[in-house]
């Protein structure tokens, strides 16, 4: 019964939403609790040494988490999810699998925090990595001629919302020897499902769309190979960064309704961008439900809108762009996305300040980028609140 739950078998063939509500998830064999019950507890009893009923340790197993892996293996389309307690630290487990001398290929465009933890924890622990603009097939195969163990990427990236073409970059990826890692919290499964396209793995900071109130920080890694679903457990197990029972009933919560705030999600970021590229003082915008976006194309044939996320170049200095961020109050000015309030951040000082500037630029990350995760409260107060922050960053 617990593999079941855990594989989120019964629900192929189902529906997202179906899959959503229900998948990894079946009422309480105790009492019939529809809801998955938040099993706080660390031990299990046993009957005799070593016999039990499949449950004996909450860093190994708990039935509340377990009922979550099953349920985002669902709907991502894999066998196994994998939970762990933060999106980075679902991160640093995928990359355990990695040993010394080994390298990674990393998407030019990438959370900072993934840099951060490739840049200054793995490297000390010997794993090398180099940059790639994963949007340049032509770039992807030169990369990849020297031995790679793992390439990683998102898709679209933060803040940058580039687009790369997942079936392409896992197949070359593949082909070289390595393992294709994709992050798709921006997109999340009701978007995009990298599995399905070729990813070995998917990982998610469940901090953000999948548990979508801003109340909760976890992550997860998902696949649909068995041999990786079983080092992936070993290695959630033996690291021991995992989430508690309480922080994985609020993302499952979260997920039951994904796909209707992903579509008021879409509708509102659509409406923002369009907004934001018919203002004269915004030099350009990042999105790639816009036909001007170069990734366009792509995002159209791998996924079903384009999400939530939207980023955007001021034509003015950093002291306007600073000013702006800070004259919003529907948008609160802060780190994270992917919850139901909008947020506004600038990344060279928030998310990603731990990127080189000299890295950033190149990529054409400037310094007065700013980002939106734009949320699903009415749109035309969205927009009256960028107005008046427009008018006063520009008085
Ligand atoms: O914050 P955490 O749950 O550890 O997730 C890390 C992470 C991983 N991948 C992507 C694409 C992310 O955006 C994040 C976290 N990002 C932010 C906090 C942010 O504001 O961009």
């Amino acid at each position: 019964m617990a593999d079941e739950r855990a594989s989120g078998q019964g629900t192929g063939g189902q529906g997202f939403s179906t899959r959503a509500i229900h998948g990894g998830q079946r009422p309480d064999p105790t009492t019939g609790a529809v809801m998955t019950p938040v099993y706080l507890t660390s031990t299990y009893v046993q009957d005799a040494p070593g016999v039990h009923k499949g449950y004996d340790y909450s860093r190994s197993i708990n039935p509340t988490r377990q009922a979550l892996e099953g349920n985002v293996a669902a709907i991502e389309g894999g066998t196994a999810g994998i939970a762990f307690a933060s999106g980075l630290a679902a991160t640093h487990g995928v990359l355990s699998l990695l040993k010394a001398g080994d390298r990674v290929l990393l998407g030019h465009d990438v959370y900072g925090g993934t840099y951060r933890l490739l840049d200054q924890v793995m490297s000390q622990q010997g794993l090398t990595f180099d940059v790639v603009d994963t949007t340049d097939l032509a770039a992807v195969d030169a990369a990849l001629t020297k031995p790679t163990q793992l390439v990683w990427f998102e898709t679209p990236t933060n803040p940058l919302l580039h687009v790369s073409d997942i079936a392409a970059v896992c197949a070359k990826a593949r082909a070289a020897g390595a393992l294709a890692v994709v992050d798709n919290t921006f997109a999340t499964p009701y978007l995009q499902t990298p599995l399905a396209l070729g990813a070995d793995i998917v990982v998610h900071s469940t901090t953000k769309y999948l548990g979508g109130h801003s109340d909760v920080v976890g992550g997860m890694a998902v696949t649909a190979d068995d041999g990786l679903a079983e080092r992936l457990r070993f290695l959630q197990n033996a690291i021991g960064a995992v989430p508690g029972p309480l922080d994985c009933f609020l993302v499952m919560r979260g997920i039951k309704t994904l796909a209707v705030r992903l579509e008021r999600h879409c509708d509102n970021a659509e409406a923002v961008a369009d907004w934001l590229g018919a203002n004269a003082h915004v030099r350009q915008v990042f999105y790639p439900g816009r036909s001007d976006h170069p990734g366009h194309t792509v995002a159209k044939g791998q996924m079903r809108r384009f999400g939530g996320m939207v980023s955007f170049d001021l034509d003015a200095d950093l002291e306007t762009a600073r000013r702006l961020a800070s004259e919003t109050h529907l948008f609160a000015l802060a780190e994270s996305l992917g919850g139901v309030e909008s947020l506004l951040d600038h990344p060279a000082s928030m998310t990603h300040g731990s990127v080189p500037r000299e890295d950033r630029l190149k990529h054409g990350f400037t310094d007065g980028l700013l980002r939106l995760s734009v949320g699903i409260e009415d749109l035309q107060d969205l927009l009256g609140d960028l107005e008046q922050a427009f008018d006063k960053a520009f008085a």
